[in-house]
């Protein structure tokens, strides 16, 4: 089963790394506003941004050619982030979601976490084959090539078993998680951390992966290395940004609210139920 599983996973990236030459490569650099806050890395509830204006070329996100501010949904104010992928979108790489690069880059030792809320409308189609990439940090290796995503994934969104899935590329073991259905027409919230380090703690290291869904830990891997190699590092949010090799049969949008990246230079503060720390906050609105 591990090996049938390993087999599609190669072939997923050997599939992304042979038709698309952008989203495997380094992160851009294209002056990102980073705001000013007491402890967030960035962070961004879109309302200083007027209906309708886009978020890309950096402001806030790389790689988001259909990213707009828009009115028609929030979960905090007035005012989200609206992301599109449309059919001629060959694949969405540019189009779809955003990037928000890590700099200083995350290196072995440190550490990272991720949190947003999020919406899918009712009319969202969850067809990308044979998963949905959701929320990725990418691995750079020491000598500046491609060190595979820590990627959670949509897969079962209108079921109950293998919603989710987590993998490290190249690490290559998938995780899986049952449970709610994605909700339509309403607000939920995912939080990403990766404790960073090549070694995973099963191994006596520090390498850690953990996923919560309304604050609620639902992935906490103790499996992963969380980069290839010691010199490695962690230089990019990715935030849906490609479709696979295909694209969807319709215009697809979602909405995506309260964004908010901490790195070990200034962690989170608040603590999950279980005492690890985390970002949290509203779950609802
Ligand atoms: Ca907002």
């Amino acid at each position: 089963m591990k090996t049938t599983i390993k087999i599609i996973v190669l072939s997923l990236i050997l599939t992304t790394i042979g038709c698309d030459n952008n989203d495997d490569t380094a992160t851009p650099t294209d002056g990102t506003t980073f705001y000013e806050t007491a402890n967030a890395y960035f962070i961004d509830d879109f309302e200083n941004y007027a209906d309708g204006v886009p978020l890309s070329g950096g402001n806030p996100f790389g790689a988001s050619g259909n990213t707009k501010a828009s009115t028609e949904q929030s979960f905090s104010g007035t005012t989200s982030a609206k992301m599109e992928i449309k059919p001629e979108n060959d694949g969405g790489f540019g189009y779809w979601g955003g990037i928000i690069p890590l700099s200083p880059t995350i290196p072995k030792g440190g550490e990272v976490w991720v949190r947003l809320a999020i919406y899918w409308p009712s009319s969202f189609e969850f067809s990308a084959t044979p998963f949905m990439k959701f929320l990725r940090l990418h691995n750079k290796q020491g000598d500046g090539s491609n060190g595979g995503y820590n990627d959670l994934y949509v897969n079962n969104a209108n079921d109950t078993v293998q919603v989710l899935q987590t993998i490290k590329e190249i690490h290559d073991i998938w995780e899986y998680y049952d449970g709610n259905a994605i909700p339509r027409d309403t607000w939920e919230t995912y939080e990403m951390y990766l404790s960073v380090d090549d070694v995973s703690v099963d191994d006596g290291g520090n390498g850690r992966f953990r996923i919560w869904r309304d604050n609620k830990l639902i992935f906490d891997r103790t499996d992963v290395p969380t980069i290839t190699d010691a010199g490695g590092v962690i230089d990019g949010f990715y935030l849906f940004t490609y479709w696979n090799n295909e694209n969807p049969p319709n215009n697809n949008h979602v909405y995506v609210d309260d964004l908010s990246i901490f790195t070990q230079t200034s962690p989170p503060t608040n603590q999950d139920e279980n005492g690890n720390a985390f970002i949290g906050g509203a779950d609802q609105q």
